[in-house]
């Protein structure tokens, strides 16, 4: 057998056990920046039923090999081949024996930052996907299990930290006192994704925790020195989120360490190695000053995440990297509930709504579309997607509402009872939810296998005089790259009648398709429901808590929708009414832009609904800033779907915006100056509600003489990051006169704070301006940029292709060039990083005709790039394709 090379796809079909299982695994780590060495001693058994002798393939990628034994005994040429890319013994014993492999590694070159690196002078690794094939050769694969037991050595002076996976069993210092060593060993057989390994000059931050059966774990975070105070919150986080794994779901935390590293340079939000979560610096250090509100909830949601994975991911992984959704989709849907419970549901969800359809409807609706668990890979980091994630999430509060919340909780407690251990597949997973359940779940696998998002359309009549309502329902899914035609899905569509007086009619007798308490189970390709003994006309509430991953299609008229705006019971279809209302004026308004015509007004009717939401006490301020924010310019477009023209929808979502500030400029601005009472920051769910809505607010009033001072004031008297960056941004966004002030100042106060500079990057590349491009390439030379890490790179040139539209899509083709220039640049440094920016092309084919060449020409331009990596040639490709 051959090893498989970089970019050869990879087929779920093809699926086989290796014939060899390594059952344990020593590392021995002699670091040194340019020459690192590394002894990996395999303990290798073949699996039942290999053929004796059956050649032994190890991965490897850009591995250098210094000496490869078998037994103890050096291995003669003849008996191995060893490229940078592979290993193969050919002929290994019909036993079980010790493989001795010695590589030599430079961490310090490696700007890919995968496997083994330095991030300023930290060594540290990250090996989800592939990247353990880069320290050593191995079964670089899920499905590989093995107990590790992991030695490092290195200059005292230089690193004196030395972490790995597990329980330090071990450690000691050479006589001189120059060099020192540590061996950990950690009990629980894991693949070699979850493995890693730290070492540098930290400082560490500390705490305990003691779980509910009695275990005392020791907490610990590592940081740089000097951010030891920005790390509380983290820990904070991180002892809510251990006991809520208890309570929520039964899960106690199982060895004695837990272990938090901190990193500048990390191509990802963090990664959940046993024992050793090693995160991006973004995801740990908070202090009020340089840290946003939106960072705090980042925080805490991250740290959830990585610290759940310890169940959903590590104690149960994954068989292989198409069932990633497994551990991603099923940690994430963990997060989202244990932030729900810490704060606001309500808002939790529609937050959460609003990035899966920015991101992963978005993602659906083009090229890069791929079912929640693809069939087909060429590079599994382009995988890491809102489809796996988001969607996957999605996919398990579906399933918990269509069979129950008693029947879920069995169904997970099951999940972990049988597969403890185990590197497990969607199919074991669902079957314990069937079992739990007593229902088929065939057809809930249809979730997995097909991209795309499902269209559901209704469409109701009442009939006053049989006091009867029939709601008419329908799902189609359009097609996506390689799926041509879909199948229906089960679809739960939680609902409401609401009455004339705001309260949910009650029906004497459904027919027509399952509905249990107030969910359909919409489950064919169309049904009809009929609901009896309804006593006055209802407005439906489709969809409450946005029940499942689908576009709705109702076509309820406005004064329904204000209606619903004003009194549905269920939180989230009120702030859903408002969406669709402007989401149905502002495509009007785009479309006769494009036309050369001027935007229609906006409806007087909408503008005072809004106004009386934001006066509305009883409503919590978070949920009030949500309602008042209009639909992005990225989901006008998606609703709009062809022939887009970005620069018309900028100006018809800003004309919108501007007739709402005028209409209501007196109500905002008293409302804005009632809240201006000075309270201590708190990042709670609370204080960060009042800083949104004020935000909110100031955003509206920016846009209307009454915004000048105010901006201005609010920037100078700001004593925490949330308020200081929302009045730069409104400077910024509507070039005031005191903007280039602020930002003077901004880079003043912050220039020793990356993540604070990383925004103050983030609002001069998302300025709805026609110098923007010219600024953002100015800054690629500015001192506090680098190109070598990720979180600058992402704040600069992502935050400008993603998060500005009008921009990026400018109709010369200027930034769809600067981009392709950009990802061809880095592409041989950080392959990851330049395939993670051409996501920004996801919706070229969507463009009017003029983008749509000037997009084509420049991916054109990527595609005959030589070399160029997997993973920008997958991206490149399919986006072609
Ligand atoms: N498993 C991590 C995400 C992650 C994935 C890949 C990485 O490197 C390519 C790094 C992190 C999580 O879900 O948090
Ligand atoms: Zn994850």
């Amino acid at each position: 057998m051959m090893s498989r090379h970089a970019g050869q796809a990879v087929r779920l079909a093809d699926y086989q056990p290796t014939l060899y299982a390594i059952e344990t695994v020593d590392l021995d780590f002699l670091l040194s920046p340019h020459a690192t060495l590394v002894t990996a001693r395999l303990a290798i058994v073949p699996r039942d039923g290999t053929d004796a002798g059956a050649p032994l393939v190890l991965d490897g990628d850009g591995l250098t090999l210094v000496s490869v034994s078998l037994d103890g005994r050096p291995l003669a040429a003849e008996a191995f081949t060893a490229t940078p890319d592979g290993l193969t013994v050919a002929t290994p014993p019909a036993r079980p024996f010790t493989l001795e492999i010695v590589t030599e590694i430079d961490p310090e070159a490696n700007l890919a930052l995968s496997g083994l690196y330095r991030s300023r002078g930290t060594y540290c690794t990250q090996c989800e996907a592939e990247g353990f094939r880069r320290i050593t050769y191995f079964l670089d694969r899920p499905d590989v299990l093995s107990i590790y037991t992991t030695r490092i050595e290195a200059p005292v002076a230089e690193a004196p930290i030395l972490l790995a996976n597990g329980n330090q069993i071990v450690s000691g210092t050479s006589a001189d006192g120059t060099r020192h060593f540590a061996v950990w060993h950690d009990p629980y057989p894991k693949p070699s994704y979850l493995f890693a390994m730290v070492a540098g000059d930290l400082a560490l931050v500390r705490d305990d925790f003691v779980t509910a059966s009695g275990r005392e774990v020791d907490l610990r975070i590592y940081v740089e020195h000097g951010n030891e105070d920005r790390a509380t919150y983290a820990m904070d986080a991180l002892k809510r989120s251990m006991r809520w794994d208890e309570e929520a779901f039964g899960r106690e935390y199982d060895l004695d360490i837990f272990m938090i590293v901190a990193v500048s340079d990390f191509n990802m939000g963090a990664m959940e190695n046993k024992g050793l979560n090693i995160f991006n610096d973004k995801y740990v250090l908070a202090a009020p000053e340089t840290a946003t509100d939106q960072d705090y909830t980042g925080i805490e949601g991250v740290i959830a995440h990585e610290y759940f994975h310890n169940w959903t991911g590590n104690r149960i992984t994954c068989r292989d990297w198409f069932q990633l959704c497994l551990k991603e989709g099923l940690t994430v849907f963990r997060d989202q509930e244990f932030s729900s419970d810490q704060r606001s549901r309500p808002v939790k969800r529609i937050s959460d709504v609003r990035t899966l359809r920015a991101q992963q409807f978005t993602e659906d609706a083009g090229p890069l579309a791929h079912p929640v668990r693809p069939e087909i890979y060429h590079e599994i980091n382009n995988f890491y997607t809102a489809t796996v994630y988001e969607k996957g999430a999605e996919l398990i509060r579906a399933l918990k509402t269509l069979i129950g919340a008693d029947a879920f909780a069995r169904g997970m407690d099951l999940y972990f009872d049988r597969h403890d251990g185990d590197a497990a597949t969607i199919e074991d997973f669902l079957a314990c939810f069937a079992e739990a359940s007593g229902s088929d779940l065939a057809p809930f696998l249809m979730w997995y296998r097909q991209a795309g998002t499902p269209r559901v359309t209704a469409r109701g009549t009442y009939d006053a005089e049989a006091r009867r309502f029939t709601l008419d329902l329908a799902q189609t899914c359009p097609p996506t790259p390689g799926q041509p035609t879909k199948l229906p899905v089960p679809i739960p569509v939680r609902f409401g009648l609401v009455g004339p007086n705001g309260a949910d009619l009650d029906v004497t007798a459904v027919s027509g398709a399952t509905v249990k308490d107030d969910v359909i189970h919409l489950t064919e390709a169309s049904q009809t429901v009929v609901f009896e003994g309804v006593a006055a006309r209802p407005v439906p509430s489709l969809l409450r808590a946005f029940s499942a991953p689908v576009v709705l299609d109702i076509d309820l008229p406005l004064e329904d929708r204000l209606f619903l705006l004003g009194h549905d019971s269920d939180p989230f279809n009120r702030w859903e009414a408002a969406q669709a209302i402007a989401t149905v004026a502002l495509k009007a308004a785009a479309a006769a832009i494009a036309a050369g015509g001027t935007s229609p007004e906006t409806d007087r009717s909408f503008v005072s609904a809004l106004g009386t939401v934001a006066a509305d006490e009883t409503l919590d301020h978070a949920f009030r800033a949500l309602v008042l924010q209009l639909p992005s310019e990225t989901d006008i477009a998606r609703e709009i779907g062809s022939d887009v023209d970005p620069t018309a929808i900028a100006a018809a979502r800003r004309n919108m915006r501007r007739a709402i500030a005028e209409a209501l400029a007196d109500t905002f601005a008293g409302l804005y100056d009632r809240l201006s009472t000075a309270e201590p920051f708190r990042p709670d769910a609370a204080g960060a509600g009042r800083r949104a809505f004020r935000n909110t607010l100031l955003d509206y009033l920016s846009l209307v003489p009454a915004g000048a001072g105010r901006m201005e004031r609010h920037y100078d008297t700001a004593d925490n990051m949330t308020d200081r960056l929302a009045a730069l941004t409104a400077l910024v966004f509507t070039g005031a006169a005191g903007a280039e002030a602020a930002l003077a100042d901004f880079y003043d106060r912050f220039k020793d704070h990356p993540l604070a500079i990383d925004k103050w990057f983030v609002v001069q590349a998302t300025a709805p301006s026609d110098d923007t491009l010219d600024t953002v390439r100015r800054l690629t030379g500015h001192p506090a940029f680098a190109f070598t890490n990720p979180n600058r790179v992402r704040s600069l040139v992502g935050a400008f292709s993603m998060a500005n539209p009008a921009q990026f899509n400018r109709p010369d083709g200027a930034g769809y060039a600067f981009l392709a220039s950009t990802a061809i640049d880095l592409d041989p440094r950080n392959p990851q990083l330049a395939a993670r920016l051409l996501g920004a092309f996801r919706s070229w084919r969507t463009m009017e005709p003029g983008r749509r060449a000037k997009a084509e020409v420049e991916l054109r331009r990527i595609a005959a790039v030589r070399p160029l990596s997997p993973d920008v040639t997958d991206i490149v490709g399919r986006c072609l394709a």
